[in-house]
């Protein structure tokens, strides 16, 4: 046996970002993991780890993973090499785009490409070269909305502020649950830590959720809301704020522009009007404002139960209008915009001021939905498969993308898939979706590729700056993801499946730089040559970057060569203050008002008296073993107590005759599952949860450990054309169902 070795790797499988430390051998192809633990020298993570983080050895090992491209021929899949693969996408891909045209192409985009640089990096070009309006993502199951109102208020859709935690006295949490989730559009390892010590300093968290969570369960407070209002609770906030003379906009006063026309907009929605439509008393929505007014550093996050609801993005919007409002928004312990020491997306061109954000440059064929950041929501993906006539999608590339499972009404979309003409998939699992494919590109294991948070240090806690080389070499002639997309790349630009692809790196290198650096591209260029494919985009961006070496200008700055020596990361500070330098609002200022919100409000404001219908509403939920719809093979993770329960209120259950570990029907507007039921009071009444993500029961897919327990589909409880009519996000969250015991 060869002896064992010791590796770092950051995690790619949640946001998180957990710094790993893995015991290795090399005695069998492609590397064993002895054991994965949490490295307690990361400057970031500080030795955090979770049991997905464990189920690394489980994904590596996973005899389902694939491990070379499959093609579909006479409707079975079989085993091909790279080249046949490439061949077949050429040969079938392009007479589709010679006929119907760049929308004939559609390409569907899923979360694990956040984590991984060479997709997240290498995909945006790809999307750039197809050319194509129809580009569907996750985004549209998931932030779009805060991305939505962010960029309408500070000019560019990934200003997100998130919660200074370290420093933090007061936290209004909505819709977010991050002792499952491990925090999302905030990278936050060891939530619970952080919100301990919060508290011993004497902070206050307090969590507004339909259900009781885990997080709600370290609080000092929890109150229940019903689904989909979050967007009355926050405007009456807003208005006691008004009313009660609390507004204070401190360092912000003199680059905030738009309080007057907030103070008019959220008129109607007084704490009295707000408290029968969400749940939330009048008394305790004053106080909710009152406190965050009185906190001397606060904060107010919503995640993605604020999201994935009709009103989203207003409620996405009003959360950060609380922030400015109470003077906590880019205030230490406040709502902060982290700098990433790479990629960071909203500090280029001239600080301060730029063109803002727009939406609607185009809309989808069928329903005219509007382009959002140019992508169209994945709820009409299916019927503009569906519909004949000019532009209809006839082909599809999904990256890192289940929309069979994550998207809502996916046996509508799996019989669109199948009446594609042609469907490539880059995934490393035969699953729901790709089963539909005609090609599958597998991605190598995440062990066989190196990392670098392209994404999320923009969200992070703290600056901060890590990369991972690979654990192990990959097998033989697998190519990392980037190549994969580059050679689709050059397929669709015309110039075929033998292109060089090297040469169409530099080439696609040579012009982004060309466009930043103008006349010193030549010198840039030789500067980092000794990279190669996403590692040569990094060294660019971490050298020109904020922290960054300015190519020697300042040699204590980052370089690539650094960070490989820094196994444990480097650690970059604290959060900073960066209003009005991160502004790209046309006028300069911070937008409290945006034209496009405030007439929205019309739509929350017909939608005030509480509805008549009482009936049962639908969430979901997360469980720190499971991952959106792709963990369910991996066995550490499976094992144990079923996760898929449908969890109903006791007083619910009762009345509707049904009797915890028994089994209920659930409907939704079109189809039923089948799931255990779990008797808890920490759902409120007239609520139930069902997790996401599984379903693993339909024919075609190759996952043996996911089959065994297949769960429940909460999506195909779901409507796919229930959408924030804004951002076009899906509403995941809040549908009417009927319960019946089964
Ligand atoms: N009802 C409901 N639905 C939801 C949600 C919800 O809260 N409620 N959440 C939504 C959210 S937030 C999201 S982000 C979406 C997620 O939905 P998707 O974006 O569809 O992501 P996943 O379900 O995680 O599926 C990931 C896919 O990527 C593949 N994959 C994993 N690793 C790799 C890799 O390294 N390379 C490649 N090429 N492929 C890989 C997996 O096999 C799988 O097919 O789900 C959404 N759906
Ligand atoms: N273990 C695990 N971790 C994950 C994931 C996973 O699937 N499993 N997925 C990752 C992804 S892709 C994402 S986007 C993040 C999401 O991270 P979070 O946003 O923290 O997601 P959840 O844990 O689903 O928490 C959402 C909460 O919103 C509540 N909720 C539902 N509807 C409403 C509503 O109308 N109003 C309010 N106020 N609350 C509501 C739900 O009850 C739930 O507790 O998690 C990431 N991390
Ligand atoms: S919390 Fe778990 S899944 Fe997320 S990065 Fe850390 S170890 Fe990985
Ligand atoms: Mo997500």
């Amino acid at each position: 046996m060869a002896d064992a070795r010791t590796a770092h790797r950051i995690c790619p499988l949640c946001e998180a970002c957990c710094g790993l430390e893995l015991r290795v051998a090399d005695d069998v192809a492609d590397g064993k993991v002895l054991s994965v633990r949490g490295h307690d020298a990361d400057v970031f993570s500080a030795g955090y780890i979770c049991p997905k983080g464990v189920a690394l050895k489980d994904l590596h090992e996973d005899p389902d993973r694939l491990r070379a491209p499959l093609v579909k021929r006479d409707g079975r899949f079989v085993e091909v090499s790279w080249d046949e693969a490439f061949a077949e996408i050429e040969r079938r891909l392009v007479p589709i785009l010679e006929r119907g045209g760049r929308d004939a192409l559609a390409l569907s985009v899923g979360n694990p490409s956040a984590h991984k640089m060479g997709l997240l990096l290498y995909y945006a070009r790809l999307a750039r070269a197809a050319g194509t309006k129809n580009l569907y993502s996750a985004s549209t199951l998931d932030q779009m909305p805060k991305q939505l109102s962010c960029g309408l208020m500070f000019g560019h859709w990934l200003s997100i502020p998130v919660p200074d935690i370290e420093r933090c006295n007061f936290l209004l949490m909505l819709g977010a649950n991050p002792m499952a989730s491990n925090g999302s559009l905030w990278t936050v390892p060891d939530f619970r830590a952080k919100a301990k010590a919060m508290r011993a300093r004497g902070g206050r968290l307090v969590v507004v959720d339909p259900r009781r969570t885990e997080t709600a369960e370290v609080a000092d407070a929890h109150h229940f809301i019903r689904p989909g209002t979050d967007v009355f609770l926050l405007a009456a906030m807003v208005n006691t704020l008004f009313d009660e003379g609390l507004v204070r906009l401190g360092a912000l006063e003199p680059h905030v522009a738009g309080v007057d026309a907030v103070r008019a907009a959220v008129q109607p929605f007084t704490p009295d009007a707000a408290a029968a439509r969400c749940g939330i008393d009048a008394a305790t929505i004053r106080t909710l404002a009152r406190e965050l007014a009185a906190a001397e550093r606060a904060c107010v996050y919503g995640r993605i139960g604020t999201c994935t609801q009709t009103f989203g993005t207003l409620a996405s919007w009003l959360v950060d209008v609380l922030n400015v409002l109470t003077g906590h928004l880019d205030a230490p312990g406040g709502a902060m915009f982290p700098l990433a020491a790479a990629f960071q997306s909203n500090a280029t061109g001239a600080p301060g001021r730029g063109r803002g954000v727009s939406t609607g440059r185009h809309t989808s064929r069928v329903s005219g939905a509007p382009e959002v950041f140019g992508e169209l929501p994945m709820g009409v993906l299916a019927e503009e498969i569906e519909t004949p006539g000019a532009g209809q999608v006839r082909a599809l590339i999904s990256v890192a993308s289940n929309p069979v499972l994550s998207a809502p009404n996916g046996a509508r979309l799996a019989r669109a898939l199948d009446s594609l003409e042609f469907m490539v998939s880059l995934d490393i699992y035969l699953n729901e979706t790709t089963r539909h494919a005609d090609v599958i590109l597998p991605g190598p294991s995440p062990l066989e590729d190196s990392h670098y948070d392209v994404a999320f240090p923009q969200f992070s806690f703290r600056h901060h700056a890590r990369y991972s080389a690979p654990v192990f070499a990959p097998p033989a002639g697998q190519p990392p993801e980037w190549q994969n997309l580059l050679r689709l790349t050059a397929i669709v630009l015309g110039r075929g499946a033998q292109a060089d692809v090297q040469a169409l790196d530099d080439e696609l290198l040579e012009a982004e730089l060309r466009r930043h650096a103008g006349e010193q591209t030549p010198a840039l260029l030789a500067a980092v040559s000794r990279w190669r494919g996403p590692e040569r985009l990094l060294e660019v961006a971490l050298r020109s970057g904020p922290f960054g070496d300015r190519f020697g200008a300042k040699p204590e700055g980052l370089t690539l060569a650094k960070l490989i020596d820094a196994p444990a990361g480097i650690d970059l500070g604290p959060l900073q203050p960066r209003v009005p330098e991160v502004l790209r609002t046309p006028s300069g200022r911070i937008e409290l008002a945006p034209p496009l919100l405030v007439a929205d409000l019309a739509r929350a404001t017909a939608d005030l008296a509480p509805p008549a219908d009482a009936g049962l509403r639908i969430v979901g939920r997360r469980d720190v073993r499971s991952n959106n719809s792709w963990m369910h093979n991996l066995p550490l993770l499976a094992k144990g107590p079923m996760r898929c329960t449908l969890l109903v209120n006791p007083a619910d259950a009762a009345r509707l005759g049904l009797a915890d570990g028994g089994r209920a029907a659930v409907s939704g507007r079109q189809h039923t599952v089948h799931a255990a039921v779990e008797l808890s009071d920490t759902m409120m009444p007239g609520v139930v949860s069902l997790p996401h993500g599984w379903g693993h029961d339909l024919d075609g897919a190759r996952l043996a450990v996911a089959a065994e327990r297949p769960g429940a589909n909460l999506n195909a409880l779901l409507d796919e054309a229930q959408r924030d009519p804004l951002s076009g996000n899906a509403v995941l969250s809040g549908a009417p169902v009927s319960v019946v015991p089964a």
